[in-house]
């Protein structure tokens, strides 16, 4: 019986050692979802490295590694272990898409993109051949009939209390510096209601009361996310996502998303600065409204998560320090901060790479807590130490205490203040380490 061993790499921490959790509360969705793809003559096993040790010495025929930001890094020393092993490997995710020419120097071959039509390709070329192609590159142009995703992968492991369920793929925006942008260039593909539906009723069949809505964006479909809501709603099933602030916007729309089960959103809220927010290309998105948008959603019910970004031409020291007073002010019980890293591949990359302003091109320190460019108003290595400086700050106890167990509207939701409390003191402890904030 042929193998394939799925590997999601890890990542460094400062000190030069890998970062291991004793659990993974948000696992990705790819692999469950590539398993459901691999006819049943093949044997499959997953290794989610920040809960699981990697067996180099595997019987299988092929290690398929995906590649999450500097995580692709670890995947790299994985892959060239196996090499050395003999073994096919194979890598595919943002960072081996995006990079593809690099990636292929590295293993037998790359998929770029959707995997949906390119794996089980690749898994056809290696049973009538013995070996792979250099490159897959078929993307997809709707996302239906998609298998149920093989969640026993992930259940048989040590996770949190959600399953991941995807409804869209792509965006519609195309801000400079993400690399869903780059990668989808615009296109936005839902799958079916009752596709998702499906999917979320098998998370519920598995025992699980809450799920993680993979979307990047879902809210720039109204029609699609109300008909969504008004399924899930008759599950009782609680959900967590992701989408642009303008939720807050639409009153109605707000409250069948709440009123379905919703109680955590994360929002690009980017910066406090608007000059810095359009220089992101992402002009409709308005700073004046953050504190309104985010009190209509903390009033709703929803637990607010913002991801922001230091480092565009408009930063300070002063607008760091503001950033602090915002999240306080507003007590957001769940923030993350980046350094505005410019990946290659994306529009931000090309433009700072045209007017010399990268420092560097070793994508090892791609990994959004140093500074990798040359802002316009604070030294790289200012903005590195205020990047610190912030997270210390906001994961500090006096912040948490304030933002978390302060917080009138947690109050109401006693799972939720656990919850981000919870989740507060696990970043807290990632921040001491030096490590972003983010694995969860
Ligand atoms: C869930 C999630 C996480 C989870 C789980 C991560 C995990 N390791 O499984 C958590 C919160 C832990 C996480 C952490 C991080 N994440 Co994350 N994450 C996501 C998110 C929201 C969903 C991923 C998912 O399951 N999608 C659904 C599946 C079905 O789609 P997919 O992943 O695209 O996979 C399809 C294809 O790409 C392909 N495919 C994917 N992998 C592979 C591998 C092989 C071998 C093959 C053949 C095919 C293939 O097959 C699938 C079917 O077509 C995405 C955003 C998004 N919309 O995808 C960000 C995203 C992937 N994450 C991202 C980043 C940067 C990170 C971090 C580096 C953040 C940080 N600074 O710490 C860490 C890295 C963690 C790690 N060590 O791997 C970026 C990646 C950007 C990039 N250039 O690489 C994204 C795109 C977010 C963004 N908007 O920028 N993440
Ligand atoms: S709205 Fe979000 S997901 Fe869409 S392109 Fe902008 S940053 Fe990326």
């Amino acid at each position: 019986m042929p193998k394939i061993l799925f590997i999601q790499p890890t990542q460094y921490a400062e000190n030069g050692k890998l970062c291991k959790q004793t659990k993974i509360n948000l696992p990705g969705l790819a692999f469950p979802l590539l398993a459901a793809y691999t006819p049943s003559h093949w044997d499959v096993e997953l290794l989610i490295e920040v809960v699981d040790e990697i067996n180099f010495d595997t019987e299988a025929d092929i290690v398929a590694i995906g590649t999450m930001g500097h995580a692709t890094f670890r995947g790299l020393e994985i892959a060239a272990e196996f090499k050395k092993r003999g073994k096919i490997v194979v890598m595919g995710g943002y960072m081996a898409s995006i990079a593809y020419k690099e990636a292929m120097k590295h293993v037998d071959s790359v998929v770029i993109g959707d995997a949906e039509i390119s794996y089980p390709k690749m898994l056809q070329d290696y049973e009538e051949t013995g070996t792979v192609k250099q490159l897959y590159n078929y993307p997809i142009q709707e996302l239906k009939n998609l298998p149920v995703p093989r969640y026993e992968l992930l259940t048989q492991k040590k996770i949190g209390s959600m399953l991941p369920v995807q409804a869209g793929r792509g965006c519609t925006f195309t801000c400079s510096f993400c690399s869903i942008a780059c990668l989808y260039e615009g296109k936005y593909l839902f799958r079916p209601v009752d596709e998702v539906i499906r999917d979320i009723q098998e998370v519920k069949r598995l025992g699980f009361n809450r799920f993680y809505l993979i979307d990047d964006n879902i809210v720039s479909n109204p029609k699609y996310l109300r008909e969504l809501c008004e399924k899930i709603t008759p599950l009782k099933m609680k959900w967590a996502s992701q989408c642009a602030i303008h939720l807050a916007k639409n009153p109605e729309l707000l409250k069948i998303v709440r009123d379905s089960g919703c109680d955590l959103m994360s929002f690009g809220v980017e910066s406090i600065q608007q000059d810095a927010i359009d220089s992101l290309d992402k002009p409709w998105l308005k700073a004046n409204e953050h504190e309104s948008n985010i009190k209509i959603l903390a009033a709703s019910g929803i637990t607010v998560s913002t991801e922001m970004i230091v480092g565009t031409d408009f930063d300070t020291e002063k607008s760091i320090r503001d950033t602090y007073e915002f999240i306080n002010r507003n007590k957001i019980p769940i923030p993350r901060f980046y350094i505005l890293t410019p990946i290659p591949g994306t529009d931000l990359h090309t433009q700072l790479k045209e007017q010399g302003r990268m420092l560097t091109d070793d994508l090892r320190k791609f990994d959004g807590t140093r500074c990798v460019h040359i802002p316009n108003m604070i030294e790289p290595e200012k903005l590195t130490e205020m990047y610190w400086w912030l997270n210390n700050k906001v994961f500090s106890i006096k912040s948490i205490f304030h933002r978390v167990v302060l917080n009138k509207q947690l109050w109401k939701n006693p799972e939720m203040l656990l919850f981000s409390l919870g989740v507060n003191f696990h970043y807290r402890h990632y921040v001491k380490r030096k490590i972003t904030p983010n694995i969860f």
